[in-house]
């Protein structure tokens, strides 16, 4: 099982509610308002790691929630923040909402973002006693998260990619050359999910990434297809290995074309790409003449490397090659994209439309945010409520878009009478 691509939900904690508590000891009949805040929600935080390569770990998970805010309490105690919860996913995940857009790239082993934050808590009552209202009986309820579904991809980084049809050799390559030890057989996708290996050269190293094999109508989704072009995005340089002998009775000049061919019609992007051939297979019979053949025709535009892997021959040759392109290459950058915030903004703004004659809604995070007040038929905080509408310029506007004396107004669940 390999997956490098993932739906998963996640969920901020809930902010917990204020308290409406009121001061009682003994011989005290009304000591004030004591009720503490809620805590505020735990967050969602993804963190990037080499450790992992796949993303098999939301098989079985793909539930992710923070813990919530506790409610405040008496004597202005506090609630417990809620606990965050991490998310660990390997380097190269990118982070994506429902309509397609990047919300995070999980580029740099370590990296940390915070992809939804914990609700604020409520506050408690004594921060809405004034000397009118000595004892408010109400309190502010902490905001409630939603939950979001993301779709995780993972985009393998690696310095070099090793692309080719089946069973030419590239494991055994990689094998070779790298730490690696990927499964190596005399038949077609053998390898069915890429393979990293670091290969060290002198006090330079560079990741090698083995993706499965291509065939035509790859990047239309044949064999292992599509997905797996996906891991080829984000290397700086590519390997194509070739069965130059053509032992399967492929010419190795068409296998080349055909394999480019779905490589660029995948992303064209990727022909700007530096390609380096590795020309395998040759104590096969067939290679010197297929060899020649090649050189003739693209000799001028690639660097060829003829190889017989099973015996290293031709390794070091390629790797010298390998890190002389590398070392005038750009380093691998995050990809560029303008993030997008999967969650609202806490706003306080507010809209008025006019449903009917006479009938005016507001809408908006103020009514949300005042739809947190617990109470709202308690008188004292029904005086809150209207201080709020008019302090925050609603009454104005109001009157503004025409309300007059015995216009309906609707706030979120309250329905009043607007009274000039
Ligand atoms: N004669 C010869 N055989 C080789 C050479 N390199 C690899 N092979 C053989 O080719 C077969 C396929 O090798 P792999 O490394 O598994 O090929 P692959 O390209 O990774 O294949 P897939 O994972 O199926 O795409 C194995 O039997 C290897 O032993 C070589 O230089 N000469
Ligand atoms: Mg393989």
């Amino acid at each position: 099982m390999f997956i490098d691509k993932v739906k998963i939900y996640i969920k901020a904690g809930n902010g917990g509610n204020g308290s409406a508590s009121l001061h009682t000891e003994k011989y005290i009949n009304n000591g004030g308002p004591d009720g503490g805040d809620g805590g505020k929600g735990g967050d969602v935080i993804f963190v990037a790691t080499s450790s992992e390569n796949t993303l098999n770990a939301f098989h079985y998970q793909k539930h992710f929630r923070a813990g919530d805010g506790e409610n405040g309490g008496r004597q202005r105690s506090f609630g417990k923040q809620g606990a965050d919860i991490v998310v660990k996913v390997p380097v190269g995940t990118v982070i994506k909402n429902n309509d397609g857009e990047i919300v995070a790239d999980m580029f740099a082993d370590g990296q940390r973002e915070v992809i939804l934050q914990g609700g604020k808590g409520g506050r408690g009552n004594w921060h809405f006693k004034t000397s009118r209202r000595q004892s408010p009986s109400f309190a502010e309820h902490g905001v409630k998260t939603q939950e979001y579904e993301v779709t995780l991809e993972l985009k393998t980084i690696a310095d070099v990619g090793l692309v080719g049809f089946p069973n030419v050799g590239k494991s055994t390559l990689l094998s070779v050359v790298s730490d690696a030890k990927p499964k190596i057989a005399n038949y077609h996708f053998t390898t069915l999910s890429p393979n990293l290996g670091v290969v060290g050269y002198y006090d330079t190293s560079f990741v090698m990434a083995d993706i499965p094999g291509l065939i035509e109508g790859a990047s239309e989704g044949a064999g292992l297809g599509l997905g797996f072009l996906r891991h080829i995005e984000r290397t700086r340089l590519l390997v194509h290995v070739l069965d130059i002998s053509g032992s399967e009775d492929r010419d190795p000049l068409s296998d080349f074309e055909l394999i480019n061919t779905e490589i660029y019609s995948y992303d064209a992007k990727l022909k700007d790409l530096p390609m380096i051939v590795a020309a395998n297979k040759m104590d096969m019979p067939g290679a010197e003449e297929n060899l020649a053949r090649f050189r003739a025709k693209y000799g001028n535009k690639y660097e060829i490397i003829p190889m017989t892997t099973i015996i290293h021959e031709g390794a070091e040759e390629l790797i010298t090659c390998i890190v002389k392109q590398l070392a005038l290459l750009p380093p691998p950058e995050p990809m560029s994209f303008t993030p997008v915030k999967l969650q609202k903004e806490q706003s306080d703004d507010f809209e008025i439309d006019m449903l009917e004659e006479g009938v005016f809604e507001v809408t908006g995070g103020l009514v949300e945010e005042l739809n947190r007040k617990v109470n709202l038929d308690d008188y004292d905080s029904f005086r809150y409520f209207q201080r709020v509408i008019r302090d925050r310029g609603v009454v104005a506007e109001l009157r503004k878009r025409g309300a007059t004396d015995g216009s309906t107004v609707i706030i979120g669940d309250i329905e009043f009478e607007f009274v000039d």
